[in-house]
């Protein structure tokens, strides 16, 4: 009886034979990575909690890690490598051996070097990120320049927009800010970890701007809401700007000495009246003086950025140069409690220790490989950014310029991600050899010619850090089930396969790390003797304004508010060398004989907490919360159409429709729907044009498109 109690309770105790194993769950990456506990009875996970002693999660996880074990256990799970026997996307396929699959892999790709060139090989990561140091050495290694990702479409602009303008980024001291301009970002839904700090430094007496055309829960606990339309954010920095300048609010010292440009910016700034941007981003003038004089005058002010909305916008890396040129105005670049300059450590993470993570991947110089994907056509995303940009993929294939493009090695492959996914379907087809590895028999699996199964984080082993200055080696808390396999695994025995003259990717996964992690003094055995993470020993003390020294690693060296990079292809791609502001391409004021039949700004892909893009879509848990597809619309809006709660509606572009239902609410401001992405039922990207990008990141519109909507 008594047995049987502590079992109901799930005790973990020598009688119960429960068992708790430390992990991480990497549902959502890489800025969470929440701690778990695993509780294992008999190599099965009964139960899961927030793992309290990491500094991170502090004991909590979001109803997607909550879900896991739904998620690991899921029937769609891939059990054994497969090989399809049907048409491409049918999704017949046999099972065959480990041994088929890779050596039919080492050998469909070398064969297809010895023909075309390595470069013909794409080496492709979907949103997962910890395989990714791992899988851009073995592309290199191969001799292929084609290491891309979906950070194609993720934060590498936002950082694009920072390395314009200062160099390199530079993180939100929220601890010791007084003021802080949230520019799109709600942690709340997309990174909760965060959110913990965020209500502490509130409490504190911390004043906080947002600015979001949605109303958020960050905008909650925020003091000044600037609920803009969406894609007008650069008219609102400029505004901001001019408010700045006139009331002579902006740092003479900071512009003086380190920065370059400034005359000619201060010129452009001063046809942004307040009242013109008001005409613009729809936010009443009064407001935005007020929120400029606040963020330049308590100092110190921090700048949190958003990772994507600003940047999925075809004018979306000049939109945040402008926002981010407010901190070089008001001289709260790396300074204690404005935004601080951290190295990362590991997987984008800074966390108090130095690694050898860059050159572990950059095998060799890219003058010497051949262009990437996308090269000729967004030349700032290759000279800024380590990848090729994932969006000229399809164009490429179709093309066959500057080269042909003829096999495609994926982990975690979501057609859905590119606007137009029909188009990059279409194009995806005529490779001549697909792999895609995957936890789930996904419907880009489908399309693959060899599908293998990968494990989830619980079922492996890996290096994680956290900002917090802490550091975790995972260990399986099951075996990996069925077949799969950690994703490392696969990317090692296929380097050995493809008989790379590569010593790191011979000696392996564990020796790699400790060659990575070398600088910094931590060794892999010293992590495995702390299964639930470790503090970093002897952290490196960060300084404020280390520019004073070192400069601005920016072609001038100094802070461009005129970019001389965006100017060195200026001829020929025309690039706006100043911060300008430029409507979205599709927009009533670029596209007004458009805006009267399509009348609604379109905004797409703004996070919900449950969902993760395509994959908590198949957890009751988390599908349940909103099983349906739906629009957010404003209930003025939705009145004037006749529209009420749950009816059904045709949400069009010019590019297409999907059929959704009415979700009425105040959150959504008027003229704007919000749809979110990745439903696979009803994929707001089939309503976008393949070529919808911003000129200089290659990033898509995702966020501003006009569209219509009428009740069915
Ligand atoms: N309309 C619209 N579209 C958007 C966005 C938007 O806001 N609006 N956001 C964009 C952004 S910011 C992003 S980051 C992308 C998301 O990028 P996607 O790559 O589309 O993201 P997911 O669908 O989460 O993951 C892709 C696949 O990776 C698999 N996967 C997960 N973990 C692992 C693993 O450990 N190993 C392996 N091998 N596979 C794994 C998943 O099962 C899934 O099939 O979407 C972009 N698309
Ligand atoms: N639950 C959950 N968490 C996630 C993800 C997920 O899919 N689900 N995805 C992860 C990924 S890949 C990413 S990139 C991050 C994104 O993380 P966030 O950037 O925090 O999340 P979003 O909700 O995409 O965007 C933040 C806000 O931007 C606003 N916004 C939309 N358009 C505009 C605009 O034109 N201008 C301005 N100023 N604001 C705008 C939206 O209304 C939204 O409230 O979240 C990560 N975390
Ligand atoms: S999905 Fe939730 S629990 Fe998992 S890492 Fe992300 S925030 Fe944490
Ligand atoms: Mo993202």
């Amino acid at each position: 009886m008594r047995d049987n109690n502590l079992l109901r309770g799930k005790i973990p105790c020598a009688d119960t034979g429960i068992e708790i194993k430390k992990s991480i769950c990497t549902i959502c990456d890489p800025q969470s990575q929440c701690g778990v506990d695993v509780y294992v009875k008999d190599g099965f996970i009964i139960k899961v909690e927030g793992t309290k002693e990491n500094p991170h999660n502090r004991g909590t996880l979001c109803a997607k890690g909550s879900a896991i074990r739904q998620y690991i256990y899921h029937k769609e799970r891939i059990k054994t490598p497969l090989k399809r026997i049907g048409s491409r996307g049918a999704g017949e396929f046999e099972a065959i051996s480990w041994d088929e699959a890779l050596n039919t892999i080492a050998t469909t790709l070398t064969h297809i070097k010895e023909k075309f060139g390595p470069e013909a090989v794409v080496f492709y990561a979907g949103y997962a990120k910890w395989e990714r140091p791992f899988l851009h050495r073995l592309a290199h290694a191969f001799g292929s320049p084609n290491y891309c990702s979906e950070s194609s479409t993720c934060a590498q602009a936002v950082n694009m927009a920072w390395k314009l303008l200062f160099g390199a980024p530079a993180r939100p001291d929220i601890k010791n800010a007084r003021c802080l301009l949230v520019w799109s970002c709600n942690p709340f839904y997309s990174n909760t970890s965060l959110a913990h700090s965020i209500i502490d430094a509130r409490e504190r007496g911390l004043k906080i701007i947002v600015v979001d055309p949605r109303y958020t829960p960050m905008v909650a606990w925020s003091d000044i809401h600037l609920q803009l339309k969406p894609g007008t954010d650069g008219a609102l920095a400029l505004a901001m700007a001019n408010v700045i300048i006139t009331e002579e609010l902006y740092d003479r010292d900071f512009i003086h000495n380190y920065t370059y440009g400034f005359e000619e910016y201060r010129e452009y700034v001063k046809e942004f009246t307040p009242e013109r941007a008001e005409l613009i981003t729809g936010i009443p003038a009064d407001n935005i003086r007020m929120a400029a004089r606040l963020y330049a005058t308590l100092k110190p002010a921090a700048f949190m950025t958003g990772q994507a909305s600003v940047v999925h916008h075809t004018n979306g890396v000049n939109n945040y140069r402008a926002a981010l040129a407010l901190i070089a105005l008001t001289g709260n670049y790396d300074v204690f409690g404005g935004n601080l300059v951290m190295p990362t450590s590991y997987l984008y993470i800074p966390a108090g220790f130095m690694t050898r993570e860059h050159e572990y991947y950059q095998v060799k110089p890219w003058e010497e490989m051949p262009p990437r994907i996308g090269q000729d056509k967004f030349p700032v995303w290759c000279e800024l950014v380590d990848e090729g940009q994932s969006m000229h993929l399809p164009f490429q294939i179709e093309l066959g310029k500057p080269y042909p493009l003829k096999a495609m090695l994926a982990f975690g492959l979501n057609y859905r991600m590119w606007p137009d996914p029909d188009f990059f379907l279409k194009n995806l087809q005529k490779l001549d050899f697909i792999v895609d590895v995957d936890l789930f028999l996904t419907d880009s699996a489908k399309y693959a010619d060899i599908v293998l199964p990968a494990c989830s984080s619980l079922e492996r082993s890996e290096l994680r850090c956290y900002i917090e200055n802490f550091v975790i080696y995972t260990q399986p808390a099951i075996a990996p089930l069925y077949e799969s396999r950690p994703d490392v695994d696969i990317i090692f025995d296929l380097a050995k396969r493809l008989e790379l003259d590569d010593p790191l990717l011979a000696a392996g996964y564990e020796a790699s790390l400790d060659w990575i992690l070398a600088p910094s003094g931590i060794k892999l055995e010293e992590l495995k003797k702390h299964p639930a993470g470790m503090p970093v020993p002897e952290p490196l003390k960060i300084y404020e304004k280390k520019y004073i020294h070192k400069g601005f690693p920016t072609p001038s060296g100094k802070v461009e508010f005129k970019s001389l990079l965006l100017e060195k292809y200026n001829s020929f791609f025309r690039y706006d060398v100043l911060p300008i502001y430029r409507p979205p391409k599709y927009s009533p004021e670029a596209t007004p004989e458009l805006a009267k039949n399509y009348p609604f700004i379109l905004n797409t892909g703004s996070r919900l907490p449950m969902f993760i893009h395509s994959r908590t879509f198949r957890l009751s848990w988390t599908r349940n919360l909103r099983p349906e597809p739906a629009a957010d619309i404003n209930p003025g809006d939705a009145r004037r159409l006749g529209i009420t709660q749950g009816d059904i509606i045709r949400l069009a572009t010019p590019k297409g429709a999907i059929t959704v239902k009415a979700n009425i609410t105040k959150i959504v401001q008027p003229g704007v729907i919000h749809m979110y992405h990745a439903y696979p039922e009803a994929d707001v990207n089939t309503l976008l044009e393949a070529d919808y990008l911003d000129p200089v990141s290659g990033y898509p519109g995702y966020k501003a498109i006009l569209c219509n909507i009428e009740k069915v």
